[in-house]
């Protein structure tokens, strides 16, 4: 191998390091309620972790209980003091299956979106 050759492979293997590292996609991390729970008592909002900051302009959470039926969530919000974290305050619920759907960007623009469910007794 020439050593050209050679420094073009190293310079593009760290090009895709840093690339990869800067652009990673919000991930959940965590939920409250969380994926697949099943609660005695009605939670009285959604609380969404992800692993880096979210634009409060395209972070959403919606919910859909049984029947199918929408549910009215009023207001997503990004925690100030943590931008990782989105919450929004629940209506009271009655027992059933939810279907928590949430989308969000993160601050390199791309944008990201998931579903957990839960049971509420
Ligand atoms: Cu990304």
């Amino acid at each position: 191998m020439s050593i050209e050759r050679f420094l073009a492979i190293i310079t593009f293997a760290l090009a895709s390091t840093v690339s990869s590292s800067a652009f990673a996609h919000a991930t959940l991390q965590s939920s409250d309620p969380r994926a697949g729970g099943t609660l005695d008592s009605a939670p009285k909002q959604v609380r969404l972790k992800f692993n880096e900051a979210l634009e409060p302009a395209f972070s959403k959470i919606k919910l859909t209980g049984p029947q199918n039926k929408q549910i009215p969530v009023t207001a997503t919000t990004v925690d100030k003091a943590d931008p990782t974290v989105m919450t929004a305050p629940l209506p009271p619920l009655s027992a059933g299956e939810y279907h928590i759907q949430w989308a969000t960007m993160s601050h390199d623009g791309h944008k990201v979106k998931g579903e957990l469910t839960f049971k509420l007794k």
